[in-house]
């Protein structure tokens, strides 16, 4: 199955059509995040098809994205400024808080917007070409899409706000060290690596993952003593499953992979 929005593509793959693979087609613009494109990302990951389990965003081109799309940012008041920022945040919030993990596979450009839209992914994998900035602080602007509750949360506020004072780019290997990204691979293999570790999120219990979507960073924001209640309920949650106990009776009848280093 496809669907096209204007500078969205959309394609489920997968022998159970378990894997959504998202694709910005505005290569022309740098894939640069227009009103138009920041709402069909909503939509789609507002109306992912059940048979839907995982999902890689990755960019056609040159580059994964060069941000908020800066040929719509003049006429805008205050108000409407809110109101602009508040459609990204609801967005991302679609891709960070939905139904399925998402993988991000990274190249050239991952700056401004695209940062923003990148960290709202659940596992980054960058290829050599890859650099990330936050020009917004040059451009004497300020993130609006998320980026400065997830990119601390990432690096730390303080490398945040070097990027932003600084227009410090950081190339892959360097931020692969600083947690920017999880994984990195050679040019131009990014969206294979990517595909490859949503086929495997897709094999896992769906309530795990589930788990790890919507209760983990809020148990992780929680004070610990709340924090550790709460795991207990989702603990007990997940090993009520069925699919839970098939799959710890798999491993105890030696019919399940073993953990291995290699
Ligand atoms: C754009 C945009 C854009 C490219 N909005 N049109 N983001 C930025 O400040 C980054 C701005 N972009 C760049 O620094 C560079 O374009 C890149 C490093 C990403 C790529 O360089 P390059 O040499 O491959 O491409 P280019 O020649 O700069 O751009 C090709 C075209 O894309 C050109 O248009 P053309 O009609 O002259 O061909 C560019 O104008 C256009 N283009 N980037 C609009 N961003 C929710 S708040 C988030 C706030 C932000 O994201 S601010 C940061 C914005």
């Amino acid at each position: 199955m496809t669907q096209d929005h204007k500078h969205l593509h959309l394609q489920i793959r997968g022998d159970h059509s378990e894997i959504a693979v998202i694709t910005l087609t505005r290569p022309t613009k740098r894939n640069a995040l227009n009103d138009a494109l920041v709402m069909a990302l909503r939509d789609t990951f507002q109306n992912l098809p059940d048979t839907v389990r995982a999902a890689v965003v990755h960019g056609e081109g040159d580059h994964f994205c060069a941000g908020l799309d800066l040929s719509e940012l003049s006429e805008r008041d205050a108000g409407q400024g809110v109101m602009h920022s508040r459609m990204w945040h609801t967005a991302l919030d679609a891709l960070e808080k939905g139904r399925v993990p998402v993988v991000a596979a990274l190249h050239g450009a991952v700056v401004g917007g695209g940062l923003e839209l990148a960290s709202a992914c659940h596992i980054r994998v960058a290829d050599e070409t890859t650099f990330f900035a936050l020009p917004e602080g040059t451009r004497g602007i300020f993130v609006g899409g998320g980026g400065s509750v997830r990119v601390p949360k990432l690096i730390g506020a303080a490398r945040m706000a070097d990027m932003m004072f600084t227009g410090r780019v950081y190339k892959a290997a360097e931020a692969e060290r600083v947690g920017l990204t999880q994984y990195l691979v050679p040019a131009g293999s990014a969206f294979d690596k990517a595909f490859e570790l949503a086929t495997r999120i897709a094999s896992n219990a769906p309530l795990t993952n589930y788990a790890l979507i919507h209760a983990l960073p809020r148990i992780a924001e929680q004070p610990a003593d709340h924090g550790l209640f709460t795991e207990s309920l989702v603990a007990a949650i997940a090993q009520s499953a069925p699919e839970a106990k098939a799959r710890v009776r798999a491993f105890l009848d030696g019919k399940a992979a073993k953990v291995s280093k290699d």
